[in-house]
């Protein structure tokens, strides 16, 4: 019997089933989880508070958020906010979690139907193969059937020629048609490290001091309106992609962000050790994530 319980077991063996994809893939996050042993701000991976995690999809009637979303939804994540980034032809929503020690979810989408033909033609190519919602046959409590699928091609892999022509039209629409969804990228929340460490300008300075490549775009370090919500980002991680014309090609795979959450202004009386998540400033924000979408693209992957 499925009970709320069994789906917090299922959500754990699929969140560890991403991150051990996701480390394999992208070797900045062992890099800094290494880094941060070394200086001994952890002793374990474990002791990496996780503030979120993304997806990207097509918006597509089979495919992208109301399909995405099922799953997460199924081990009691609920909807929140709406995003819109007209420029980039996105939407998105973040899910708040079951248990506060959960990641929150940021899941994207790509409007295909505002790119020109020519992409859209190319789109269709490969996702007209999903000709019903996927997720709907997945059964959600089979934890390995769930992991299975998140990191199974939906489509056939593109050509190189196929993903040169989006990339020039959309980075998120090649990143897509390549890369699928596998995670985008996991958020190390730094305001509950240690002083020296717990806030992103010292974090940032951290990074820079070990080497790490991180997104300048809009400056490093994204600051929300309100300051509550500061974050920066890794490049993306390239990886050496083969395509279905056997030609290899180096491309953006995934990257690693990190978040500082300040205490609300309602809640700065509070004793340190009183201040829990729901004290901290929660969400996302549209101008910050504007610019941390373009990890993967090759003004910052070139650089
Ligand atoms: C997501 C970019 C936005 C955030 O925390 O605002 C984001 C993506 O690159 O798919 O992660
Ligand atoms: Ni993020």
């Amino acid at each position: 019997m499925t009970t709320p319980s069994n789906r917090l077991k299922t959500l754990d063996a699929v969140l560890n089933g991403l991150m051990t994809r996701y480390s394999e893939r992208v070797p900045d996050v062992l890099g800094i989880i290494d880094a941060l042993i070394d200086e001994k701000v952890i002793q374990k991976p474990d002791d990496i508070e996780n503030d979120h995690i993304a997806f990207r999809t097509m918006g597509l009637p089979s495919l992208g958020i109301q399909s995405f979303e099922k799953i997460f939804l199924h081990y009691g994540y609920e909807k929140r906010e709406p995003y819109d980034f007209k420029e980039k032809k996105l939407n998105a929503y973040w899910y708040s979690p079951p248990k506060p020690h959960y990641p929150r979810i940021f899941v994207s989408e790509l409007r295909v139907r505002d790119l020109s033909d020519e992409a859209q033609h190319i789109i269709y190519k490969y996702t007209d193969t999903v000709v019903f919602d996927p997720v709907d046959t997945l059964d959600l409590d089979d934890a390995q059937a769930v992991d299975r699928f998140l990191h199974q091609p939906l489509w056939q892999i593109p050509t190189l020629d196929d993903y040169l022509t989006l990339l020039k039209e959309s980075e998120y629409a090649a990143w897509v048609i390549y890369n699928r969804y596998y995670l985008n990228h996991f958020t190390i929340s730094v305001h509950n490290l240690k002083p020296g460490y717990n806030t992103i300008q010292e974090f940032v300075a951290f990074l820079e001091r070990r080497g790490f490549k991180l997104n300048s775009a809009g400056g490093t370090i994204k600051i929300s309106p309100d300051e509550g919500l500061l974050q920066a980002s890794t490049v993306a991680q390239l990886i050496d992609a083969e395509f279905a014309d056997g030609q290899t090609h180096r491309i953006a795979g995934s990257y690693v962000e990190f978040a500082e959450r300040r205490v609300l202004p309602e809640f700065r009386h509070l004793p340190a050790d009183q201040i829990r998540r729901e004290h901290r400033r929660d969400g996302f924000e549209a101008g910050n994530a504007d610019k941390i979408f373009e990890s993967t693209f090759t003004s910052q992957t070139n650089q």
